[in-house]
């Protein structure tokens, strides 16, 4: 079983659920959003199905706009089956196959692998031999670790270097700046095993912090920690927000994983705050391991203002799952709920909330002044608190 998903109510429907998952997955990388989130949908309805699925109770899996025929059919084929013939038909398409391998690099989303599929590249060892001409020196360093980064590690490894980062931010010249360093991602969540290593550190807000991560990032090379960098950036939520065309959705996810092209160290706008406050958020993405460990290990660090606490937190503790539940839920409230707050939405489900009507305050519950908990986002939301082991889906 796949680490990092609740126990299934009724452990015989552990296959049917299995199958329903990998196709989701599966049509994810193929690129069919649609089905992939049918299937999604339907293995999480099997996740929390109270019976063992059978040929006569298999209809009350139905349900209106989410599960119809099509995915019934699905179910009946696997009963009867014991497993969806349509996995092994998508997974021996020679096609896909290419397509889904050079997915499992870091780096190569869709758009990517249909160009190298176009371009000749049929397996990852075509790759290997064309990367100069083909890949971007991020992808490149996916490519060298692709093994390595899908071994799960140990909880107690995600946790020493998550250590090791808070040590180097109590030293100087770290230290003058009061960072608070919180483990997060399947490791706050209290999961057994880790994929990668998700830090996030909190900083003053009206600290003169340009560079700091930069800095961080530096000394953790130095050190040891880090071995490769795949990409660093900064952005200003605030002029981020301004280029949002009010007529967009207000999901504001962004899921292409294909970051082509991005240089290192990418440095786009920063505005300075008048109030002084400094808004920035700034992410990493590299590569690291303990010293005397052999395999490297995706480590992401990501520097926020400490009143967004609560926002990031909030994200960078997931699950994905989760966030997208909780996505939902605010925006069928009129709300868009991000990293840095929630705000009110000028459409959702199709509908102008704040037609006639004055733009409301263009940021909730991350005033600066104000100290804003998980606890309060949850309630906003009108969510029973759930603890970050519980935000599993
Ligand atoms: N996240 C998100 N949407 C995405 C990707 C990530 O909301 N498409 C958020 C939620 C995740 C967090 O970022 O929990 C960290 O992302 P990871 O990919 O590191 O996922 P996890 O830490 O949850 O799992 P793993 O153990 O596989 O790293
Ligand atoms: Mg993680
Ligand atoms: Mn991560």
């Amino acid at each position: 079983q796949r680490e990092g998903r609740p126990t299934l109510r009724v452990a015989e429907n552990k296959v049917v659920w299995q199958e329903l998952d990998k196709l989701s997955s599966i049509y994810g990388l193929l690129n069919e959003k649609y089905r992939s989130e049918g299937f999604r949908k339907a293995a999480s309805r099997v996740l929390y199905f109270d019976e063992k699925i059978t040929e006569s109770n298999v209809e009350k899996l139905r349900k209106k706009r989410v599960i119809g025929d099509h995915t019934i059919a699905v179910v009946k084929g696997i009963l009867r089956d014991g497993k969806s013939a349509r996995v092994a038909e998508l997974t021996n398409n020679p096609v896909y196959k290419s397509l889904i391998s050079f997915q499992r690099v870091w780096g190569i989303g869709y758009k990517t692998a249909e160009k190298l599929f176009v371009k000749g590249v049929r397996t990852l060892g075509d790759l290997r031999k064309r990367q100069h001409e083909l890949l971007t020196s991020a992808q490149r360093i996916g490519l060298q670790y692709v093994d390595e980064f899908e071994q799960r590690m140990d909880r107690r490894e995600a946790e020493q270097i998550i250590q090791f980062v808070a040590d180097m931010c109590a030293k100087p010249p770290f230290a003058k700046h009061n960072l608070e360093v919180v483990g997060c991602g399947s490791y706050r969540r209290g999961k057994s095993t880790c994929g990668d290593v998700d830090v996030l550190i909190l900083r003053p807000p009206n600290a003169p912090t340009k560079g700091l991560l930069a800095q961080l990032v530096g000394s953790l090379h130095a050190a040891d920690l880090l071995t490769d960098d795949l990409h660093h950036a900064r952005a200003n939520w605030r002029a981020a927000a301004a280029n949002d065309d009010a007529d967009s959705d207000c999901d504001r996810e962004t899921m292409d994983v294909d970051l082509e092209g991005l240089p290192v160290l990418s440095d786009a706008v920063v505005e300075d705050d008048s109030e002084g406050i400094n808004e920035d958020a700034e992410g990493y993405f590299g590569v690291g391991r303990l010293p005397g460990r052999s395999v490297h290990r995706r480590i992401d660090i990501k520097i926020y203002p400490r009143h967004l606490k609560a926002f990031a937190l909030l994200y960078f503790t997931g699950s994905a799952h989760f966030n997208r539940s909780m996505r939902f839920a605010a925006k069928k409230m009129g709300m868009a709920l991000d990293d840095k707050g929630i705000y009110p939405c000028a459409r959702c489900n199709g509908e102008r909330l704040f037609e006639g009507l004055p733009q409301p305050k263009a940021r909730w519950l991350s005033d600066p002044r104000e100290e804003v908990t998980e606890e309060d986002v949850f309630a906003q939301l009108k969510f029973h608190y759930m603890p970050p082991e519980r935000r599993e889906t």
